[in-house]
């Protein structure tokens, strides 16, 4: 810095001189976030740039790794602050002075807003800009709406304010949302390099908000365009349809009345549930990073590469998730044909990502050759982490375990996929139980975000500290678990797929719980998931329970009738519901309820009409009542990991924030109240109220207070 530079000690944001130009630094670690102080810091530099009168110009910028990621998200739901992020906007956006505001790392949300209010935009290699607030329930509150259709055009703006998704710099420019691409890494010679360009060609501030030429006759059918599509693709989701009003306001009033619009439409927003829901999922996504209890000092152990042990759906997926994060992978089988049909699965699906143009060809290429199998249990000698994904047989496992134990060098965890068996009884075959732990990913598993990272009785902490450092590296939610049958989501499920079929039995028709659950916003219902697993599974898991005399398990019933006909789902154009040839949309079939009928003759069951309101909670409050149990158990240590995995691994709406944290919107109170009375009617253990729910209740927390 110019010695000649007036600095002041307005933390976190300063303003100094460099020669002719005024330099505004935002400093708020981590992501400089526009919280009150930030806010207040932004207008007194602001304030301190139009006073000094050697600044003829304002380059606005900020420090570390990132601009202003977007207003601080933590002040939502609480009283406002002054001053409000749209002050700070029109004071930019008024200066007599040009401001240019420089970017780098991700411009979003009300960062990107501030960024409009200046006069140019300059963006840094590999920045990102976007206005994601419709993520989190909400819709760009500080001009962002009316801005960047001024800027970019309203069909444009509409996109990335009701998608939410950023864009590139290289394609900020070319739609005319910044002003140059600089070469420089640094934020501030970028800056310095533009300001000597604005002033060598004579450039005036140039105020978007006064700009009516990309928003002058647009034509209304945009809008009802807009809209048809959100009923069809997001029909529950509030925000979206709140940023198409607002969009439109900006092309069809004046900007004041616009911006007050945007206004109303923000805090409808803010005030409305979807919002809390988000906003809870965004925080909890970053918690269960976290693990309670797991020392600071757990480093994780180097994972530079890793083998897989079964070249099925399950060990393809799971080689692919490696391949993507570009860590070499052993896929292991034991015959040449397995190898070859799974790898042929696996080039069949990078060859659909390139075709749907989200992959290019050479990375596919370079992702496939990372993937080298083989028969040879020697091959995984120099492995860190193996991951055995091979069918549920713990005899199996077993002997897998055994030899990995015999193969792997002394150090490399062995983890294993199961998403039944007891992972504490596959370590005791190993002389490393320690180094022993359960990666339970999910079907798909190149796709779906969810990874259960199950900690064994003696998982050591740095094991523990290493898998759930892997599951970020591979872009995954990992939450920790402990050992039970089906871990936490699988049990959950378990429940609710009981209540359903029960449901079924007593009087509803299974499209009918379907739908309460999809109007409740679940991607699919109970009965249409059932069958794109495919029937076949469960009842090949219940016959084998029935066998050993499992007490819960119900005699063969409807669904074993279905399977026993072949009709195992989607797979074999039949299951629950008939498909079409090349449909895969559910439709009700007569044959299926003959079946039910004629099972409901048989135990000697009057069909009932059975309410909706019945439906949604016998499905979602047995799954509370479990969650609980699994709570106490301390199989998961917090309310957020039971919310993380339902979102993340079986639909549940993100915006309702997870099962547990929309009981506390419900009211636990009433929750245990509905309990009580089904346990009183049926005496059914899953309906055997659970101790901390009752707790919670008689205290009057929350599973909130779990977090
Ligand atoms: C908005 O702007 C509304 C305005 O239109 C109108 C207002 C009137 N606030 O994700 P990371 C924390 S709405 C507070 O792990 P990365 C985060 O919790 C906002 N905190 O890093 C974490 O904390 P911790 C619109 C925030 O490198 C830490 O920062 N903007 C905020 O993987 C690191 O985050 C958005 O929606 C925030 N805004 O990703 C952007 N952002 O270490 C939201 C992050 O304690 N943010 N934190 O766990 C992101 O998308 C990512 O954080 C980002 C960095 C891409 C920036």
């Amino acid at each position: 810095m110019d010695a000649s530079g007036i600095a002041t000690d307005c933390t976190p944001v300063r303003y100094e001189r460099q020669g002719r130009t005024g330099i505004i630094t935002v400093n708020q670690p981590p992501v400089n976030a526009l919280g009150q102080a930030v806010r207040a810091g932004l207008l007194r530099a602001l304030a301190l740039g139009q006073a000094d009168g050697e600044a003829d110009l304002l380059v606005l910028l900020a420090a570390g790794r990132t601009f202003m990621a977007g207003a601080d998200i933590r002040e939502f739901g609480q009283a406002p602050l002054v001053p409000f992020l749209s002050d700070v906007v029109a004071a930019l956006e008024a200066s007599p002075k040009p401001v240019i505001a420089v970017l780098h790392g991700t411009a979003l949300g009300g960062g990107l807003e501030v960024a409009l209010g200046c006069h140019f935009r300059v963006a840094l290699p590999g920045t990102r800009l976007g206005l994601p607030e419709v993520k989190l329930g909400l819709l760009p509150g500080a001009g962002g709406t009316q801005r960047l259709p001024r800027l970019v055009g309203p069909a444009k703006a509409l996109e990335m304010i009701v998608s939410g998704d950023p864009v590139t710099a290289a394609a900020a420019l070319d739609i005319g949302l910044v002003d140059w691409l600089a070469a420089e890494p640094d934020p501030l010679a970028a800056g310095l390099a533009f300001a000597k360009r604005v002033r060598a060609k004579g450039l005036m501030p140039r105020r978007t908000g006064a700009r009516g030429d990309r928003i002058a006759a647009v034509s209304p059918l945009l809008f009802s365009a807009a809209r048809d599509d959100l009923a069809r693709k997001s029909p529950h989701l509030f925000a979206p349809h709140r940023c198409v009003d607002a969009v439109e306001a900006a092309c069809t009033l004046p900007l004041a009345e616009g911006l007050k619009r945007e206004r109303e439409l923000f805090l409808a927003c803010m005030n409305s549930p979807q919002r809390a829901g988000l906003i809870h999922s965004f925080f909890a996504e970053r918690a269960v990073a976290k693990v309670p209890g797991l020392a600071a000092d757990a480093t994780p152990r180097p994972v530079h590469r890793v083998g897989v042990i079964g070249a099925g759906t399950m060990g393809g997926g799971i080689a692919m998730c490696f391949a993507n994060a570009h860590i070499p992978t052993v896929l292991l089988d034991t015959t040449q044909e397995a190898l070859d049909r799974g790898l042929a699965t696996i080039r069949r699906n990078y060859q659909a990502s390139v075709a749907k143009g989200r992959l290019r060809q050479e990375e596919a290429d370079a992702r496939l050759t990372l993937i080298r199998p083989s028969l040879a249990y020697d091959d995984l000698a120099d492995a860190d982490l193996v991951v055995e994904a091979v069918f549920e047989s713990m005899d199996l496992k077993k002997q897998i375990f055994t030899r990995l134990d015999q193969v792997c060098r002394p150090g490399a965890i062995l983890a294993t996929n199961t998403s039944t068996l007891d992972v504490d009884a596959i370590a005791a075959v190993t002389s490393r139980p320690q180094d022993v732990a359960g990666l339970h990913f999910f079907s798909p598993a190149n796709v779906m975000r969810l990874l259960e990272v199950v900690r064994g009785r003696e998982t050591a902490p740095d094991v523990l500290a290493t898998a759930m450092d892997v599951a970020r590296r591979i872009g995954k939610v990992g939450v920790a678990v402990g050992v039970c049958y089906g871990f936490v989501g699988n049990r959950m499920l378990h429940q609710r797929a009981r209540e359903a079929t029960a449901l079924v039995d007593e009087g509803a028709a299974p499209d009918q719980v379907d739908r309460v659950l999809t109007d409740f916003g679940f991607p699919m219902g109970p009965f249409a998931m059932g069958d794109l697993a495919g029937l076949d599974v469960g009842w090949r898991i219940r016959e084998e329970r029935r066998k050993a005399g499992d007490p819960d398990t119900p005699p063969p019933g409807w669904l074993d009738r279905l399977a026993e006909q072949g009709r195992y789902g989607q797979k074999t154009g039949a299951g629950i519901y008939r498909y079409e040839a090349g449909s895969r949309t559910p439709l009700p079939d007569p044959v299926t309820a003959d079946l039910i009928a004629r099972d409901r003759a048989a135990k000697g069951i009057t069909p009932r009409a059975v309410t909706n309101q019945e439906i949604l909670e016998r499905c979602l409050y047995v799954m509370v009542n479990e969650a609980a149990k699994i709570l106490e158990e301390g199989v998961a240590a917090r309310a957020l990991d039971v919310d993380m995995i339902w979102v993340h691994g079986y639909g549940f709406p993100p915006w309702r924030g997870g099962p547990l944290f929309w009981a506390d919107q419900v009211g636990l109170g009433t929750i245990l109240g509905t309990i009580t009375k089904f346990h009183q009617a049926s005496g059914a253990k899953q309906w055997q109220p659970s101790p901390l729910l009752e707790r919670l209740v008689r205290d009057g927390h929350g599973f909130a207070s779990l977090n």
